[in-house]
């Protein structure tokens, strides 16, 4: 039997290295709640992002879900459907109605041209997604936002520690949100955060996180629980140390990818190559035209799948036709989103893949 290959394997820092917080936390018996671990972090990553305005979280989904909460949003609110389950969930959840606009065939991201003629007098903000790390065609999001007085709420969920004109990704938009989860270029087992503006948002984010508790008397605001432990807190801590050079790794891995599939007839590989650009190589998606290629993007999965290699669909099925949705009338007009829906692949990209597994999945991939 192959060697079993899944679509990431998440970063371990070296153990001594985790380990050695421990004996602290044992001692003291902190284990979340804000504890010092995750201010640390926070503080950290604030320097790390050049950012004032910083929270970590549980997750993503919930840095996603209550920075649109904060926003005090309201009617409809722009997004695209080629994304992961949370992004849409979390504008519903909201209370908001989500409208689809088509992504670019060229990189999967909102397709900008198309956006005004989805605002009504009912939106409220646009949330894009920086999908596999492409940053979206921020200045025009931000001119169409400034114009018709909308938030912007970046998804960075894929994002984490890139940077665009030597700007963090995060100083975009009015909030961005970004996933630590274990499958993430930097994890804290599961985590998150939310970047945003000012420190009035920040507080209310902060006391929303914590049930909107704002005493041990009083609770003002409908809020959950979405507190980073400290055992994620020090995930963080050790990974962050390592974040450089891991991307670095994906990033050779990458340009493996590409030099050994660009000339194949049907695949397409997404350009990583805006100079303007600091990427951090988490995904590698092909996008697998049969007519061209002799087979279907679902018979390539198979064939590697058969093989011990488990890519992925990421983003199969669009959002706005999962069952929940179609069943609201969130559908929206997608065609591109959908054809990128039905060719993607994910291919296996993690900082722990050899060269030769690279090697031997691209074989596959060009054998058949
Ligand atoms: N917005 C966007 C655009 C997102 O992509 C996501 C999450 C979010 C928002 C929300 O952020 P979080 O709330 O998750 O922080 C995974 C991740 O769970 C999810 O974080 C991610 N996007 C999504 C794209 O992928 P699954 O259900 O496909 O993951 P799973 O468990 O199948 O893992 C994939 C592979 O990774 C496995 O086949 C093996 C490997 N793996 C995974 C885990 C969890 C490991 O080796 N060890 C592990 O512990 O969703």
């Amino acid at each position: 039997m192959d060697k079993k290959i899944y679509v990431t394997k998440p970063v371990l820092p070296p153990i001594e290295e985790f380990v050695e917080y421990l004996e602290n936390v044992w001692e003291t018996h902190d284990l979340t709640n804000f504890g010092t671990y995750t201010k640390q972090l926070m503080l950290e990553l604030m320097d790390f992002f050049s950012e004032d305005y910083l929270i970590p979280m549980c997750n993503g989904h919930m840095a996603l879900e209550m920075t649109l909460q904060a926003m005090e949003l309201s009617g409809e609110v722009i997004t695209t459907p080629y994304t992961f389950a949370s992004t849409t969930h979390a504008i519903v959840r909201n209370g908001l109605n989500p409208v689809f606009c088509d992504v670019r065939e060229s990189d999967c991201t909102i397709d900008v041209d198309k956006i005004e003629a989805l605002i009504t007098e009912k939106t409220s903000a646009i949330v894009p997604v920086h999908v596999y790390g492409i940053p979206c065609d921020i200045e025009r999001i931000e001119a169409i936002a400034k114009k018709h007085n909308l938030k912007v709420i970046y998804d960075a969920a894929h994002a984490f520690g890139e940077t665009v004109n030597g700007k963090s990704i995060s100083s975009f938009g009015d909030a961005s949100m970004f996933s630590f989860h274990a499958t993430k270029a930097f994890n804290t087992i599961e985590g998150g955060c939310s970047v945003v503006r000012d420190i009035e948002t920040l507080t209310r984010i902060y006391q929303l996180h914590n049930f909107g508790i704002m005493g041990e008397e009083s609770v003002e605001f409908v809020g959950a629980n979405a507190k980073m432990n400290e055992f994620q807190a020090i995930m963080g801590l050790c990974n962050l140390k390592h974040f450089e050079e891991n991307r670095q790794k994906r990033k050779r891995l990458f340009g493996l990818y590409i030099e050994s599939l660009k000339d194949v007839e049907g695949i397409r590989l997404l350009s990583y190559d805006d100079e303007s650009v600091e990427y951090n190589y988490t995904y590698c998606p092909i996008f697998v035209d049969e007519n061209k290629y002799g087979k279907t993007r679902n018979e390539l999965y198979q064939v590697l799948k058969d093989r011990g290699i488990f890519a992925r669909k990421y983003f199969y099925p669009i959002t706005n036709e999962f069952a929940c949705y179609k069943e609201c009338g969130f559908s929206g007009n997608t065609p591109i989103a959908k054809k990128l829906s039905e060719q993607v692949l994910t291919l296996p990209l993690y900082s722990d893949l050899s060269e030769e597994d690279v090697v031997r999945i691209t074989d596959i991939i060009k054998e058949i």
